[in-house]
C-alpha cells in the first residue's frame, strides 16, 4: 500500500489492547520496585488505560487478568464493564491464571491429580462467566504447566489431560466467544513445557474447532526464531487469534514492544498485513511489565512503537516487491522492504494524530497533563496492584 491517504486511513483504524497488569507494580522474578501513583483497584487500572487511550486514540480496550482483577460487591464484573464504557473503553481479553495457587506446583490442567485439574477447569469456566458478564469476547489461556525433570511425569498423558480440559472449556463458549491458547517455550517449567510452541497450540486448536485460535507472545520464543514465519503460517490457516506484544533480549523479559528489535516488529506487521490479519479478528495486545520505568508513558511509547512498525509495513510497495520476487531479483526485493523500514514515519503519525484531534506527541502531552503528580497525590493508602493483587 503506497497511497498515503490509504495508509493514514488504515492507521486510524488500528486498535491496540493494553494489559491491566502493566499499570500495577510488576516485573521480574526478583525485586519489583513499587512506584508512586500506581492503581489500587481494577477501576483505577481502567482509569489509567483510559488515560493511555485519551493520548494515543488507538487503545480502546484493556485486558484483565483473573484473579488479579477480581471485582467483588454489587454489580460485580458488569460494573467494571460499565465503568470502562463510561470512560470510552471496553474490557478486552480475560486472561486466566492457573499458575499462582499452591495447588499448581505440579501443573494445573495437566496435573496428575484429577482434583487439581478440576479446580483449574472450574477457574477457566468461571472466566467464561466473566466473558458473559462483561461482554468480552476472548478467553486467553496460558498454562505454566510442565515438568522440570526427565521422568517426572508422562509427557503424552499430560497432553491428553490438557486436551480434555480444553474441550470442557470450549464446550462452554458462547457463539461469539473465542478461546485463545498461548504458548511459551520455557519458564516456569524447564525440562518439558506442556504448550511450548505454536505447533502444539495449533494442533490443540485445530482439534477443538473454529472458536479456538493461537496467541503469539513475541517474548515466548528461543533466540533467533523467525516469528514472522509463524505469523504467516497461522494466518494462512486462519488460526492466528492474537498477539501479546513485548520485547525480549534474553528470556520472557516483558520489555516495551518495539524497544529491543523494531525491525522484527516491522517484519511481523508486514506479514500481518500481507496475510490479511490487520482486522479486528486478530487482537493486538500488549503483555508487558514496567519495573524501572514510569508505567503510563512506557505503555504510550510501546503503542507508538507498534504504530511505527505498522506504518512502515503499510508503506511496503507490494507491487514492486512481488515483481522483484517473481523475477528472482534478490537485492531489489530486499531493497523494497528496507526502503519501507527505513522511512521515518513519525511525521506521518503526527499528522494522523492531529487529524484525530490528538496531540502529535502523546508522551509529551501526558507529561504536560500533570496526571502523574495527581495520581501520586491521590492514590495513597490501600494496597497497590501488582502480581497477585
Ligand atoms: C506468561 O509469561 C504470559 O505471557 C501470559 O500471557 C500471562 O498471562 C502473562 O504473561 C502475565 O503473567
Ligand atoms: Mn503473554
Amino acid at each position: 500500500m503506497s497511497d498515503l491517504a490509504a495508509v493514514k486511513a488504515a492507521l486510524k483504524t488500528q486498535a491496540v489492547e493494553t494489559p491491566s497488569w502493566a499499570y500495577g507494580n510488576s516485573g521480574t522474578r526478583f525485586k519489583v520496585f513499587a512506584q508512586a501513583g500506581v492503581p489500587r483497584t481494577p477501576f483505577e487500572k481502567v482509569d489509567d488505560a483510559a488515560t493511555v487511550h485519551a493520548f494515543t486514540g488507538v487503545t480502546p480496550a484493556v485486558s484483565l487478568h483473573i484473579p488479579w482483577d477480581r471485582v467483588e460487591g454489587p454489580g460485580g464484573y458488569k460494573s467494571l464493564a460499565v465503568y470502562a464504557e463510561e470512560r470510552g473503553l471496553r474490557l478486552g481479553a480475560i486472561n486466566s491464571n492457573t499458575f499462582q495457587d499452591d495447588a499448581y506446583a505440579l501443573g494445573s490442567v495437566c496435573h496428575p491429580d484429577p482434583a487439581v485439574r478440576r479446580k483449574a477447569v472450574d477457574h477457566l469456566l468461571a472466566c467464561v462467566d466473566i466473558l458473559d458478564a462483561t461482554g468480552s469476547k476472548i478467553l486467553k489461556l496460558w498454562f505454566a504447566d510442565g515438568t522440570n525433570y526427565p521422568g517426572q511425569d508422562d509427557i503424552r498423558e499430560r497432553q491428553d489431560r490438557l486436551s480434555e480440559a480444553l474441550r470442557a472449556v470450549y464446550a462452554r463458549l458462547g457463539d461469539d466467544q473465542r478461546m485463545l491458547l498461548e504458548y511459551k517455550f520455557f519458564e516456569p517449567a524447564f525440562y518439558a513445557t506442556d504448550v511450548p510452541d505454536w505447533g502444539t497450540a495449533y494442533a490443540h486448536c485445530l482439534k477443538l474447532g473454529p472458536k479456538a485460535q493461537v496467541v503469539v507472545d513475541t517474548g515466548h520464543h528461543a533466540p533467533g526464531t523467525n516469528i514472522e514465519f509463524i505469523v504467516a503460517s497461522l494466518l494462512r490457516e486462519g488460526k492466528l487469534g492474537a498477539f501479546d506484544f513485548n520485547s525480549r533480549f534474553y528470556a520472557d523479559d516483558d520489555l516495551m514492544a518495539g524497544a529491543a528489535d523494531p525491525f522484527q516488529l516491522f517484519r511481523i506487521m508486514y506479514e500481518v498485513i500481507r496475510g490479511g490479519g490487520f482486522t479486528p479478528d486478530v487482537a493486538f495486545m500488549l503483555d508487558q511489565c514496567h519495573n524501572i520505568e514510569a508505567k503510563i508513558p512506557a505503555i504510550i511509547r510501546s503503542v507508538m512503537n507498534v504504530q511505527e512498525a505498522t506504518a512502515k509495513a503499510l508503506l511496503v510497495d507490494r507491487e514492486a516487491l512481488a515483481g522483484a520476487q517473481r523475477s528472482g531479483d534478490v537485492l531489489a526485493a530486499n531493497a523494497v522492504l528496507m526502503d519501507a523500514y527505513n522511512t521515518d514515519v513519525r511525521p506521518l503519525l503526527a499528522e494522523v494524530r492531529e487529524e484525530l484531534g490528538l496531540d502529535p506527541d502523546p508522551v509529551a502531552a501526558y507529561h504536560r497533563s500533570g496526571l502523574a503528580a495527581k495520581n501520586a497525590q491521590e492514590r495513597v493508602g490501600g494496597t497497590q496492584a501488582g502480581w497477585g493483587a
